[in-house]
């Protein structure tokens, strides 16, 4: 019972920007990633206008996996995968974002990547855009919020699934494109959607317009992805932090369904083809006028995704109860972000909850009744190197393997159809949300700090083996 289906991929997972580094090389032009600094678990990232000098930016370098990837592959391989999940960086093949022709460097880059890729039998799973949307798109259009960068997408979109119809069959179109909706701060609505906001911008209503644009968007690409090849799976990526009710008022209960509409609004969309009533009764409540067309409610109709890629990392609660302090938020009458007090959490507060990737798949899976992958999910833990040069990361096994276990029973006792699980940064790669190097995910430790010092040297952690023997046997086994 321990075991998963024959062809399930397991895998690993990273983006673009947190791990390729070389932000200059190969003709590549600035993204948003590029002009964000570094913080840390209190600071928070900058983003500054265009890069300025005696700033640290850690993805500039990053894991310098663009110059280091054949090394790392030969890694991945020992280690197994089946399947290794990152992103194109959209700057490396449209530079500035708005041009016709594409920049021949960088899809040669990402040639080569999935060719070493495939020789070591290693499916490529590739995001389309995860946080790294060309700068210029951000000053010149104002980033999603401007219709324009739909067709700019598109573009890219065609670019590149046209190029690799014959290396990459597992395709996704925005990461974690949800994010924004939960807090209209700088780093989210900017790592989403590039957006620029203006003084008199209601945030929550441009954020909103900018998503209701990226939707369209992947529903464009979806559709002329599967008229380039038949053969692509095209998925979306959400985040998926389940938010519980804290309590069994019914207050709590509904604050929790209107919490999820965040989240759902996306896949809904994404799945179903059409904008859902719950969002169209808020828009018109608060007055919103969000811009979109006849043709563009065709296109989300025709562009509906295969299967649902989602993030796993933590859960939430919410209620209205006086008592129980908590942040407001503003989804339900005097309801609360507050911490759920059966759970205990990692270094940076993310509540560690396996058994709610047991509920988010169920939930997710008797929604839309569609195949569903985990394509990130593990926690961020400060690792040391001991005197004998070992890194013994038993916290990281715990927390995958209790992971392993809720995703295992879903299959197993619930029926649920998952296609895989690509665990985050299965290298060490720069956190983005911290930007720090030393919030660490992988089985494979890479020898630099948050300063931007060390040798970039590459070492097996003890979950490398664990995880293995994982992959060896499709599961955890007996154990
Ligand atoms: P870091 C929020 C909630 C869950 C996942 O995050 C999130 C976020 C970010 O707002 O982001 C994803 O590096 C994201 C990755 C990211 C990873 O989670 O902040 O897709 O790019 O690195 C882990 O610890």
């Amino acid at each position: 019972m321990n075991r998963l289906p024959k062809d399930f991929l397991w895998g690993g997972a990273v983006a673009a920007h947190q791990i390729e580094g070389a932000y200059r090389s190969g003709g590549k032009g600035l993204s948003t990633a590029d002009v964000m600094t570094a913080g840390d678990v209190d600071t928070k990232r900058k983003i500054t206008a265009g890069i300025k000098e005696g700033e640290y930016y850690p993805n500039h370098e990053a894991s310098n996996f663009y110059h280091r990837y054949k090394e790392d592959i030969q890694l991945l391989k020992e280690l197994g995968l089946k399947a290794f999940r990152t992103s194109i960086n959209w700057a490396r093949i449209f530079p500035k974002g708005d041009e016709q022709e594409p920049n021949e460097e960088g899809l040669q880059f990402y040639d080569d990547l999935f060719d070493e890729l495939l020789k070591q039998g290693i499916e490529p799973v590739i995001t389309l855009s995860h946080f790294e949307i060309p700068y210029h798109l951000h000053t010149e259009y104002g980033g999603f919020k401007n219709r324009k960068l739909i067709d700019f997408f598109v573009h890219y979109a065609q670019t590149v699934m046209t190029r690799y119809k014959n290396k990459v069959k597992y395709w996704m179109t925005f990461n974690e494109i949800n994010n924004q909706m939960d807090s209209f701060d700088e780093l989210h609505t900017w790592t989403n959607s590039a957006v620029r906001f203006g003084e008199e911008d209601n945030k929550e209503e441009v954020t909103i317009q900018a998503s209701v644009n990226e939707l369209i968007a992947s529903a464009k690409a979806v559709k002329i992805g599967k008229e380039i090849n038949p053969d692509f799976q095209i998925g979306c990526m959400m985040a998926y932090v389940p938010v519980y009710p804290l309590s069994a008022h019914p207050h709590d209960q509904l604050a929790a369904v209107k919490m999820m509409e965040r989240r759902f609004f996306y896949s809904d969309v994404h799945v179903r083809g059409e904008l859902p009533a719950y969002a169209l009764a808020r828009w018109k409540k608060q007055g919103y006028k969000i811009v979109y067309t006849e043709e563009d409610l065709n296109a989300l109709k025709q562009g509906t995704v295969d299967y649902i890629g989602f993030s796993y990392y933590m859960s939430h609660a919410v209620t209205t109860l006086p008592d129980v302090g908590g942040e407001a938020v503003r989804d339900y009458p005097g309801a609360k972000d507050t911490a759920n007090p059966y759970l205990t959490a990692n270094d940076w507060g993310w509540q560690i909850d396996p058994t709610g990737l047991r509920y988010t798949l169920n939930i997710v899976y008797q929604r839309y009744n569609k195949p569903l992958f985990i394509v990130e999910n593990g926690m961020g833990a400060y690792d040391k190197i001991d005197s004998d040069g070992k890194i013994c990361d038993d916290y990281r096994v715990d927390y995958l393997k209790a992971h392993i276990k809720a995703m295992t029973l879903a299959v197993n006792e619930d029926g649920v159809d998952l296609m895989g699980y690509t665990p985050w940064g299965v290298i060490d790669i720069v956190s983005f949300g911290s930007g720090e190097m030393e919030k660490r995910y992988g089985f494979v430790y890479v020898d630099k700090d948050n300063q931007g010092k060390g040798s970039l040297k590459r070492i097996r952690k003890e979950s490398f083996g664990w995880y293995q023997q994982v992959i060896k046997q499709n599961g955890l086994g007996d154990e």
